[in-house]
């Protein structure tokens, strides 16, 4: 069959065949999804010929913007030389070669090795293996335990999604034996009356030395956590968070896993979230942002000092056929090359950054606006009954799904989780874009309001 040009049928046969991730397949449904047809810059094209402002980078990955005909270049070069080949038993390929390399010059200096996979999920599921790895060839192998996060998100595969704090997804897979969950440091919505952000931050990190201590040293493995998480509502801890669990992580013998999917290549202001909040792990888990989405890549870097130990071990068994696949790494270097090249992280930083925040901040001022962190092109807005008590909506979710709702009609996507907008938009985005962005989202905080006093939700 050939694909239909109407909108309308195109829904129809997307109802009948497509499964959606994430999604109430009987409600969209009979919604009908929308359909993005192409996208320039930060602009998406739907079938209807609305042009709307992409506030989300896709899904948090199309950092250097759409149509960048270069990429698409290096990757139709890549397919016409080699366009797949595998880097198991004994080969490699020039694109993963100068990868692997590319990436030991753009982190931190303790990172020069890098394993390749498909997916931040893969990434994940990776690392698991890796750090229970390291610790059998020490000769500690009842150091098994990974310390996450409640809330956290690190992919939906069987493990990165027992890794991950969802509890809707533990609802319906069980998660992994020995993994830990520990407080989020989600001030606004799990401070004590009265304490402040910097007692609630060390309080949340000191959670992870109570949790060592209550387990064990001896079976703890790692602490694994996203600088900012992301899917979890764009929580961006106090000040004082980050320091005390750098300090926790130094004088204890565990790995420190950073989880960049989200926050790595540029978004918040630095290469890497790790460098924005100034702590060193061991491990950085990417995706996303490295091929800005462009194909479909993931991958761990592994400090020396993790990496000596690993290459000691004999044969590390775990891979995957897509491992460094030529044409995917042929995309990341080529976006790495534009990142560099129109210095993107320093436009974040000096530029698009302060100028969005400066805009989002002021969105504080609405009356249904409880808080408006942004930290580097990331940022969110707590949609609150009352902005002076750090209250929720009764039914959580139903103020987020509907001022979500008006945004797409108003022209901007924006995210949201229980009752908390978010956006990460590409970090390419012009001074007039990030007006119209800020424009459109105060509308859309307008436009809920008024139906929330309709509702008699709000006075
Ligand atoms: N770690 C983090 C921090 C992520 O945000 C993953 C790992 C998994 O990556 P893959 O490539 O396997 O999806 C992610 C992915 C959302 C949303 O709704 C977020 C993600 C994926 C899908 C939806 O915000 N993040």
């Amino acid at each position: 069959m050939s694909l239909p040009s109407s909108t309308a049928e195109m829904r129809a046969l997307d109802a009948a065949h497509h499964l959606h991730p994430f999604s109430d397949m009987k409600s969209l449904n009979a919604e009908g999804s929308r359909i993005i047809v192409k996208a320039e810059g930060v602009w998406l094209t739907d079938s209807d010929g609305n042009r709307i402002l992409d506030g989300m980078s896709g899904l948090w990955c199309v950092n250097v913007g759409y149509g960048r005909q270069e990429i698409v270049d290096a990757v139709a070069r890549q397919m016409t030389e080699l366009p797949y080949y595998n880097t198991f038993f004994k080969t490699t390929h020039k694109p993963a070669i100068e990868l692997a390399a590319k990436l030991a010059e753009l982190t931190p200096p303790q990172f020069n090795r890098a394993f390749f996979t498909g997916s931040g999920s893969e990434s994940n599921d990776t690392v698991i293996k890796l750090v229970r790895r390291y610790f059998q060839i020490k000769e500690k192998p009842e150091k098994k335990i990974i310390i996450s996060r409640r809330n956290a998100y690190h992919g939906s595969t069987v493990a990165a999604g027992s890794l991950g704090g969802m509890a809707p997804m533990h609802a319906q897979s069980a998660p992994i034996p020995d993994i830990l969950h520990i407080a989020q440091p989600y001030w606004w919505g799990e401070a004590r009356q009265g304490e402040t952000p910097e007692e609630f931050g060390l309080r949340a990190a000191q959670a992870l030395e109570a949790a060592i201590d209550a387990m064990g040293e001896d079976r703890i493995a790692a602490f694994i956590a996203e600088p900012i998480q992301g899917a979890g509502g764009v929580i961006i801890p106090p000040a004082t968070y980050w320091p005390e669990i750098a300090r926790i992580c130094r004088e204890r013998d565990i790995l420190f896993i950073s989880d960049e999917v989200i926050c790595g290549f540029g978004r918040t202001g630095s290469w890497f979230g790790c460098e924005t909040f100034h702590t060193e792990p061991d491990i950085l888990v990417m995706a996303k942002g490295i091929t800005s989405g462009y194909m479909p890549l993931g991958a761990v870097m592994v400090a020396d000092r993790v990496a000596e130990v690993l290459l000691e071990g004999g044969d590390f068994n775990h891979g995957y056929t897509y491992s460094g696949h030529p044409a995917a790494c042929a995309a990341a270097i080529a976006n790495l090359d534009i990142m560099l090249r129109e210095d993107l992280v320093g436009h974040v930083a000096n530029d698009a950054g302060p100028y969005l925040k400066a805009g989002w901040s002021a969105l504080a001022d609405h009356p249904l606006v409880g808080e408006a962190p942004m930290t580097g092109l990331i940022g969110a807005l707590e949609l609150t009954p009352d902005k002076t008590g750090r209250t929720s909506f009764a039914d959580v979710g139903k103020v987020g799904t509907l001022a979500r709702d008006f945004s797409f009609k108003n022209g901007l996507v924006m995210r949201a989780v229980r009752d908390r907008l978010i956006i990460a938009p590409p970090l390419v985005i012009s001074h007039g874009e990030i007006d119209e962005l800020v424009a459109r989202a105060r509308k859309t905080l307008d436009d809920t309001y008024a139906e929330l006093k309709r509702w008699g939700w709000v006075r």
